[in-house]
């Protein structure tokens, strides 16, 4: 066993690069030539390869660091010791690139860039050979700068931007998406062109700066007067794919770290799958809508209707229903298309706990018959609901943290008490308001809610009428069941869910006496609500419906 140091080749003329992927680890095994690690300048990315098999003993650097030829990289224990050579004395194919000698000189540009048009062509880009365009970065009639990025070309392993060596105006493009290109291509053509950047000097180490030396410019002009192409930045063609790099273009993951988009979580749509920065872009706007969110974010939550990939689950299953007997297919009513979503984003969004508890109401029941039976003759009905919103208003008024709504950080504490009800219609749940419940007597909402309700079933209530409400109560009283979880209805932080009230025997201490009583499901929002506090508010609005006394203490 032999522990060899793998350190990063001659990487041609950059100086520093970031380390932006690590694609091994200790204890993992790596065949000479694998990728270890992935850097990247403001310009290109590339990965870089290892010159020896082995096991991976200790790495030496870290994400974010910068790396420059003869940095190790890593310590390898190489089971077979003697064959295995630090990449510096086995260069890569990097290293290769590096080192073979730039080829014919197209001629300087510079000096006669500023008359005339200018053709800009591919600069000596290594070792490649036919590398395809993958992005074009300017369109004709564009303004760019000198050094600016005109074009990524991609081999299999690398990508780089072409920037251009002038200033001007794009005259016209010779390239276009899927074009094959190698050095001395004519790119575009620039008109008005000045400010050329100094002439890259000839070198061995193939010119100067941190980025692909810029693409060579050259005026229709004769041969004697062209400068030697610069190097770009030596890309390498190691023989084990990793395939970890999200397929993107360096200015396109620059872009995505300024936005903090975790790229590997975004689908690209350019060629070969490549991330485009139109991708990155749509990825932003899906996460701002709330149609998605990073994973670091703890899952996507994807809008009504939202594809199960999006938070990582299996598709929604496709089924030809018919295949298994006669079907009819109806569409969503406009009202569930609505509440559909809604419910979904809020029970996605909102951690709910509920409560359930029973009430008392077999006083309140015989008052109520009472009540509606003496107002027999004027008509006016007074409901067990009525009731329990005068109830659930005392409740509010004792435990205001159930009368808010979260804003960021802050919680918005409510003075009013408009209370909201689930009203079932023939195209779906609505909930309509009684505003300033606090205000109004028993009767008054009663018959509010009996107006609401029926306008609710005919289809004419308008937004005035649904808006503004502090807490909802859902009653499936009339219908049945015994308690449910439901879904708390946005910026609202509690819900409270009623259903059928039976007699049932309760223990009073001496006998099982027939008492009325009502389940209550009451749902709250735990960012907002303890559990100790859910469970005081729901004993106390059994208190409440129990003896309605109460609310004068
Ligand atoms: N226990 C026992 N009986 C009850 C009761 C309860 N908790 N609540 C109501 N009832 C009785 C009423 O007294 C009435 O009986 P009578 O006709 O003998 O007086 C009967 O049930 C029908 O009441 P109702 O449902 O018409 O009236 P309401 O005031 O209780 O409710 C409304 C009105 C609009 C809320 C209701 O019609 C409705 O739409 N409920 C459904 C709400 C819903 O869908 N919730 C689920 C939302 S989540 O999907």
């Amino acid at each position: 066993m032999a522990s060899i140091e793998v350190k990063v080749p001659d990487i041609g003329d950059f100086d520093e690069v970031s380390v932006i992927e690590l694609l091994v680890k200790p204890g993992d095994t790596v065949k000479a030539e694998q990728s270890l690690i992935t850097v990247e300048s403001d310009k290109a990315s590339m990965e870089i390869p290892s010159s020896s098999a082995g096991v991976v003993k200790e790495l030496k650097v870290k994400l974010g660091d910068k790396v420059k030829e003869g940095s190790v990289l890593l310590v390898l224990e190489s089971a077979g010791g003697a064959e295995s050579k630090p990449a510096a004395a086995a260069p890569a194919p990097a290293a290769q690139a590096a080192a073979s000698p730039p080829p014919a000189a197209p001629a300087p540009a510079a000096a006669a860039a500023k008359t005339g048009p200018v053709e800009i062509r591919v600069p000596d880009i290594g070792d490649f050979k036919d590398v395809a365009v993958i992005e074009l970065l300017v369109k004709p009639g564009d303004t760019v700068k000198a050094e600016q990025s005109l074009m990524t070309v991609e081999s299999d392993k690398a990508s780089m931007e072409i920037p251009s060596s002038l200033a001007g105006v794009v005259k016209e493009l010779k390239v276009k998406l899927g074009d094959k290109v190698n050095i001395g291509d004519l790119i575009a053509v620039l008109e008005g062109a000045a400010g050329a950047s100094p002439s890259p000097q000839p070198s061995p180490q193939r010119g100067e700066g941190a980025s692909p030396a810029p693409a060579t410019a050259v005026a229709p002009a004769p041969a004697a007067e062209r400068t030697p192409p610069t190097a770009a930045l030596p890309p390498h063609e190691p023989g084990t794919p990793t395939g970890q790099l999200p397929h993107a273009s360096p200015s396109v993951r620059k872009f995505a770290r300024e936005l903090g988009v975790p790229l590997e979580e975004v689908k690209g749509t350019g060629p070969k799958s490549r991330i485009t920065q139109e991708d990155v872009q749509a990825f932003t706007k899906a996460v701002m809508k709330g149609e998605a969110t990073t994973k670091a974010a703890g899952g996507k939550a994807p809008a009504g209707g939202g594809g199960g990939e999006a938070l990582g689950l299996l598709p929604w299953p496709k089924v030809d229903f018919a295949k298994f007997g006669p079907v009819e297919r109806q569409d969503l009513s406009r009202i569930k298309k609505i509440s559909g979503a809604n419910l979904h984003r809020n029970w996605v969004m909102i951690p709910h706990v509920t409560n359930h508890d029973d009430a008392d109401i077999t006083d309140l029941e015989a008052f109520r018959v009472m009540l509606n039976k003496e107002n027999e003759k004027s008509g006016a009905k007074v409901t067990m609901l009525a009731f329990l919103i005068k109830a659930s208003v005392a409740a509010l008024k004792k435990f205001p943290q159930f009368n808010s709504s979260l804003d960021g950080e802050q919680l918005v504490l409510k003075q009013y008490f408009h209370i909201g009800f689930a009203a079932d219609t023939p195209n779906g749940l609505v909930v309509p308001v009684i505003k300033d419940a606090d205000k109004k007597g028993v009767i008054q909402i009663s018959t509010e809610m009996g107006e609401l309700a029926k306008k609710a079933r005919d289809g004419k209530l308008g937004p005035a009428d649904m808006s503004g409400a502090c807490f909802t109560i859902s009653s499936l009283g009339g219908i049945g069941g015994r308690y449910f979880t439901p879904i708390i209805n946005a910026p609202e932080v509690a819900i409270l869910g009623v259903c059928k009230s039976l007699m049932e025997p309760v223990w009073d201490g001496k006998a099982f006496q027939p008492r009325l009583m009502l389940p209550l499901s009451l749902s709250w929002d735990h960012r907002v609500i303890d559990g100790a506090a859910a469970a005081r508010f729901n004993s106390y609005l059994g208190a409440i419906l129990a003896d309605f006394r109460r609310t004068m203490l």
